[in-house]
């Protein structure tokens, strides 16, 4: 349809900029490096770049801490810098998003610096502030005004001498929530947004948006075994997507989006989102956002200890999962379609195999993703078929969230070091921030000094430089599935049916749009399967395969191989 946005045919890269180029050497990537590698996104044909926080921050959070959001972290470069990145990824015909994060500032903002300088300052209430609990010594063990227990290990409240107060973070202590509740917090955020959109970005990634409404009490549930929360209670069910949500989401846009909604990209990270809750917050009717990233399909290889505790995918629940969105959002509503981001190990080594069928597993895992309906994101690296860090040693994790379980776990004392290596090794958010691996040079020519985490030393035979010249490379395969979702009708906007949502092996579907189809089909083991599609393929043409000889299979039985993925039209 002619009112159809531009972003339902597009596909986002996603940059994580302190991992991706270092221009100047001092082995964290900056603004300059994007400037050195927008080929590289323009060959590779996405359409959008979304940019992980460069915004001025103590980086307590690699960014997620932001302590002023108008301006460049000098980490990172300048404002002036950024307008000469947004200005080059413009010329080229690609958009640029930046991160939202609004559920919480640092605690080294103004706001918070004011907010908790005296109980009495008009920026008090701009932050969740809570006397300790009834009949407890503020700042004792326990009086916490909640049990609840933080995302990175640890209590959600920070007891405050100066005024014998706490204040709530959900995240680190360094990442105060922000008190939506409050109408001059909602205006700050919306004259702030206003000002980026003025600039000439053309979106946001709007950071875990589905917490900003929510209540403070009461305690929640103790979670025996879940041992990232340790002794403390779950605030999820309590914080998120709480009452006001849709009546924030829809102020916003009035305030921010209206005369615009069409041209921008605006999608919500949201973790814990039901469908029901993903159909509220997308159906354009509604005037919320365009799409959201949920978080089902992530934890499906998530054991009771949570995501430091993995065990095997049973590829039926991730059919299942998949497919329910995909016909939950079918009528209205939009999906994203993701494997990897900042926050999640490398999709190869997680439901493919990073050692003999790399490249055979990574594009097939690709061709699935890219041939749902939705907006496909790629994370810088994913398209190389980057893997996990691998590290064999604590000292070489930096991510906060990891270092801060470890610490917690280390003092319940219940896991040996071995154990804890093995969840990092599995889950840690690390394994997606190692360098890019752009050549087989030293630091893999991401930098010329020493990088803030290690290189994977993989990065010798897994390098965009290599891979460009090879034509079966993740690299190429990439680009072939952007492509064809530009092409294809019937990629962008055909209908999903899953097919063989019992076989364990097998994940095929077909997408239809009028009288065209396309059957897909992909083996997610290391041995050759061959199902019965029930669909006759005689005489169907190969649109897609990720192998050198791939074939249009020649009646309904496929045979397929290794982790071998076909797309025909029949
Ligand atoms: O992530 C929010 C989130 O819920 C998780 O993905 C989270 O990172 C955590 O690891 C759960 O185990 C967003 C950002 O993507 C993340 O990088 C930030 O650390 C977080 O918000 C706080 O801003």
């Amino acid at each position: 349809p002619a009112t159809t946005p531009w972003w339902t045919g597009a596909v986002v890269y996603q940059i994580y900029p302190r991992s991706f180029q270092d221009s100047d050497g001092n082995g964290i990537g900056d603004l300059r490096g994007v400037l050195q590698r927008v080929d590289h996104l323009a060959e590779l044909g996405v359409d959008v770049v979304w940019f992980s926080p460069v915004y001025r921050s103590p980086q307590d959070d690699n960014g997620y801490d932001i302590s002023d959001y108008q301006d460049v972290d000098p980490l990172f470069g300048t404002l002036a810098d950024l307008d000469e990145v947004v200005q080059a990824l413009h010329e080229r015909g690609i958009k640029v998003v930046m991160d939202l994060v609004v559920n919480h500032t640092s605690d080294e903002h103004p706001w918070f610096v004011e907010s908790r300088s005296s109980a009495d300052n008009p920026k008090r209430d701009w932050y969740w502030w809570r006397p300790a609990r009834a009949g407890m010594q503020a700042g004792e063990p326990g009086a916490e005004p909640t049990n609840w227990g933080s995302f990175f290990s640890g209590p959600t409240w920070a007891f405050d001498e100066a005024t014998g107060e706490y204040y709530l973070h959900l995240f680190s202590r360094k990442q105060p929530d922000l008190n939506w509740e409050n109408p001059e917090v909602r205006k700050a955020v919306y004259d702030m947004m206003r000002w980026w959109l003025d600039r000439g970005i053309d979106g946001f990634r709007m950071d875990v948006i589905n917490l900003i409404s929510k209540r403070t009490g009461p305690d929640g549930e103790l979670a025996d075994g879940l041992v990232s929360v340790g002794p403390y209670g779950d605030a999820g069910p309590i914080t998120t997507n709480g009452p006001r949500l849709h009546e924030f989401l829809q102020e916003m846009h009035h305030a921010v989006f209206d005369g615009r909604d069409g041209e921008l990209l605006l999608v919500g990270e949201t973790p814990g989102a039901t469908i029901e809750e993903g159909k509220l917050l997308t159906d354009p009717a509604r005037d919320e956002l365009g799409m959201i990233f949920t978080f089902e399909h992530m934890g499906l290889d998530h054991g009771p200890a949570g995501r430091f505790d993995i065990k095997p995918l049973d590829l039926r629940e991730l059919k299942a999962t998949m497919s329910r969105w995909q016909a939950g959002l079918q009528d209205a509503g939009w999906n994203s379609l993701y494997w990897e981001n900042h926050d999640q190990p490398r999709i190869v080594s997680r439901f493919g195999d990073d050692g003999e069928f790399r490249r055979e597993s990574a594009t097939m895992l690709g061709t699935v993703l890219h041939l749902h309906r939705g907006t496909p994101y790629v994370y810088q690296g994913e398209e190389l078929g980057m893997t996990n860090a691998h590290f064999t040693s604590f000292e070489s994790y930096r991510d906060i969230e990891s270092l801060r379980y470890v610490a917690q776990a280390r003092t319940i004392g219940h896991l040996s070091d071995d154990q804890l290596l093995k969840g990092l090794q599995d889950g840690s958010r690390d394994n997606a921030r190692t360098p890019v691996q752009w050549d087989a040079s030293p630091q893999a020519g991401f930098t010329t000094g020493t990088p803030w985490i290690a290189v994977n030393p993989n990065h010798r035979s897994i390098n965009a430089e290599a891979q460009r010249a090879d034509p079966e490379s993740v690299f190429h395969h990439y680009r072939r599935l952007i492509a064809l979702r530009h092409d294809e009708a019937v990629v962008r906007f055909g209908d999903f049916t899953l097919l063989l949502p019992e076989d364990p092996d097998v994940y095929a579907f077909t997408r239809t749009l009028g009288d065209e189809r396309l059957v897909v089909a992909a083996n997610f083991r290391g041995e050759s399967r061959t199902v019965d599609l029930g669909i006759d393929l005689h005489g169907a043409e190969l649109v897609l395969g990720n192998y050198a000889d791939s074939a249009a299979p020649e009646s309904a039985i496929v045979t397929l191989r290794p982790w071998e993925a076909v797309v025909v039209r029949a």
